[in-house]
């Protein structure tokens, strides 16, 4: 099918955030995905379709050809590390990856002392990539979500996790020690598909990017 397109997006921030910017680019679906529990979605274009999926399995559609574009967090591609096409910073979804730590622990910590560290996480590659590179070993234990509970039950000494406002480390009397990337959702591109339906995808890309300038 080089004459039609598949955009991957996923339930959440990313497609309340990302609905705007398609539908000002002229892409709308004709059901609205935040309320319909149907998988893929027709658009006004009749040769774009959405499919709405879990926001980690994004790169795994788009890398895969599943879909030929696809929103994705940047620390979800960092953490899926394939192959494709970083086409668009969207600047949306904004968020910053950290290491954080009790505040009691934090008062007589000092990151440049680090040897060996019990890490809680569900970034796990990001996680050993970046100790790695600093020579510090890593334990890391991995979680799937509420990473802010593993140092108040014991599970391990530290998290690495995003983090917006601040207000969740905080009621959790976590705060950040160490920054390990700033975050925001991308428009990525399936390699083949790059090829294969050039004008297609550089139309759509190049549309979203006009958006984009105008803000
Ligand atoms: O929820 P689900 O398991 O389906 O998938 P998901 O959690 O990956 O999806 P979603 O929609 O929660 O997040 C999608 C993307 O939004 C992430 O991959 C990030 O790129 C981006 N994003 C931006 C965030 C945040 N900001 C954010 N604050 N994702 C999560 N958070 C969480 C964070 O993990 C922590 O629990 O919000 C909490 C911290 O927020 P503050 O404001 O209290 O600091
Ligand atoms: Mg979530």
């Amino acid at each position: 099918m080089t004459d039609s397109l598949t955009i991957a997006l996923s339930k959440g921030r990313i497609l309340d955030e990302t609905l705007p910017l398609l539908a000002a680019a002229g892409i709308e679906p004709l059901d609205n995905p935040r309320i319909s529990r149907k998988l893929i979605f027709a658009t006004n274009q009749s040769h774009i379709r959405l499919v709405i999926i879990r926001a980690a399995d994004v790169p795994t559609f788009v890398e895969f050809g599943a879909a030929d574009l696809g929103v994705s967090g940047k620390d979800v591609l960092m953490e899926h590390d394939g192959d494709l096409f970083e086409l668009l910073d969207l600047g949306i979804a904004r968020c910053r990856l950290m290491v954080a730590e009790p505040a009691e622990m934090a008062a007589n910590d000092n990151p440049a002392n680090w040897s060996r560290l019990r890490i809680a996480t569900k970034y796990v590659h990001i996680t050993r990539r970046f100790f790695a590179t600093k020579g510090v070993q890593t334990e890391i234990i991995k979680l799937y979500g509420s990473m802010e509970l593993a140092p108040l039950v014991g599970l391990a000494d530290r998290i690495v996790d995003l983090v917006d406002t601040g207000n969740t480390l905080k009621a959790n009397n976590l705060v950040e020690v160490e920054h390990i990337a700033d975050i925001s959702s991308w428009l990525v591109g399936n390699t083949a598909s790059m090829k294969l339906k050039h004008e297609l995808m550089q139309s759509t890309v190049a549309a979203i990017a006009a958006v984009l300038d105008e803000k």
